[in-house]
């Protein structure tokens, strides 16, 4: 691989800085924004929003929406012992309710946590890589919170995985294996990375989680897109099309490989002031480039496993949410933490509708978004438009 020098040398120097919170100063007297200082403005200008005055150009804000009664989502590691297990019990909850799907067509869709796997398997190719990709996704995980709230009645917000809080995401609290995480990594197995261009290495895990909440979780879809290593010898799928039920245990290989070079604060603050329209937002957040794992793919692959690396299945890992719930904080804090740009951040709108088809129709904002069968009441074909903004249209939540 001619690109591996570079990527090692790239690595040394930005290891350099791992763990710092924000740009070092030394070089300029200019301020320069923080991850938190962004969060900060962010929270603020979306609190001036509410109590009206400060527009973001939304006309779809209910007047039950307001300070006293909007959802906070927070990050997992800031959650109470008590919030975290409430967490973890109506997502056992979900784990256990019985799926509202045609068994025949979807005989791994066992339970109503696997409703929302098949149609993220249905949706993938039209809503990744896609301009609905931010929004699809952000009405996908408010359905998953709403469906934790009404059918297992959840009390809490959906939490978030910060991506740039752990020096070591593996002793973190969402994933160190205690009664309050989401269960631990993966045992440690014998296996090798993969290659996305360049070597991406393995991880410390690989093997079967047996640790904590989520302990021998059994997975019925998939895999699709598999990225574990074969010598692991996954069982394939019944099915060509991942539909078939194929039980055996969440692998995950939860490494610090792309948290120290890729998702620092200081990668999240440069990513979010240094990309001024939705279009190159979006694309620099999915696309890879030979010197940089782009933030999204960082994500998922700092979980990685089965079926955590597969983008078809990757919502069976039950960490996913607190990755794209992070996601959609990442946008929120871009669209909000300008006072000036607000209205125009939160209304853009680029891209097209079909995933690596860059002559597929253009996406518009009235184009309806699709959940099938975990569609919360009311919002069936809600169009893309209704989902600017966190606290107007069906949602009402901020991030802190
Ligand atoms: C917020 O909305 C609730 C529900 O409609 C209402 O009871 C309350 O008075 C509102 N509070 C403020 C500060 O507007
Ligand atoms: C998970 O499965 C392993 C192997 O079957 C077993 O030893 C362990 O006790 C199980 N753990 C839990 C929490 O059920
Ligand atoms: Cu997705």
């Amino acid at each position: 691989m001619a690109g591996t020098a570079v990527i090692k040398a790239l690595v040394a120097s930005l290891c350099l800085f791992s763990g710092a919170s924000a740009w070092p100063s030394t070089s300029s007297k200019r301020q320069t924004l923080g991850a938190d200082d962004i969060q900060k403005q962010a929270l603020a200008n979306a609190y001036k929003v509410l109590d009206g005055t400060l527009s973001d150009g939304s006309t779809n804000r209910k007047t039950t929406c307001n300070k006293t009664t909007v959802s906070i989502r927070k990050e997992y590691g800031d959650l109470t012992k008590e919030e975290r297990l409430e967490y973890i019990r109506a997502v056992k909850c979900i784990l256990a309710k019985p799926s509202k799907l045609p068994a025949g067509k979807y005989p791994g869709a066992v339970s109503r946590y696997d409703d929302f796997v098949v149609v993220h398997m249905n949706m993938t190719p039209s809503v990744h890589g896609t301009a609905n990709f931010m929004h699809w996704h952000r009405y996908y995980i408010w359905a998953y919170e709403t469906a934790l709230k009404t059918e297992c009645d959840f009390k809490g917000s959906q939490p978030y995985w910060n991506w740039g809080k752990y020096s070591d995401l593996t002793t973190s609290p969402i994933f160190n294996g205690d009664d309050w995480s989401l269960g631990g990594n993966g045992e440690y197995v014998k296996h090798v990375g993969m290659n996305m261009g360049r070597p991406i290495p393995a991880g410390p895990g690989g093997g079967c989680v047996n640790t904590g909440p989520f302990a021998n979780t059994t997975i019925h879809l998939g895999p699709l897109s598999p990225t574990m290593d074969p010598a692991l010898k996954i069982k394939a799928n019944p099915r060509s099309d991942g539909y078939g039920d194929n039980p055996r245990c969440l692998r995950r290989d939860v490494n610090n490989f792309f948290t120290t070079q890729y998702l620092r604060p200081v990668d999240m603050a440069s990513h979010i002031t240094s990309n001024a329209n939705i279009g190159t937002f979006q694309s620099t957040l999915q696309n890879d480039t030979p010197q940089k794992a782009a933030m999204h793919g960082a994500g998922h692959f700092s979980i990685w496993g089965d079926p955590g690396g597969d983008v078809y299945v990757s919502p069976a890992e039950p960490a996913f949410w607190l990755h794209h719930g992070q996601l959609d904080r990442h946008w929120w804090m871009w669209a909000n933490y300008l006072e000036k740009e607000i209205k125009t951040r939160i209304a853009q709108y680029e891209g097209g509708t079909n995933w690596q088809n860059p002559n597929s129709p253009k996406g518009k904002p009235t184009d309806p978004q699709w959940l099938d069968v975990v569609t919360p009441v009311g919002t069936a074909g809600i169009q893309s438009n209704q989902l600017f903004s966190t606290t107007a249209g069906p949602f009402c939540y901020l991030y802190e």
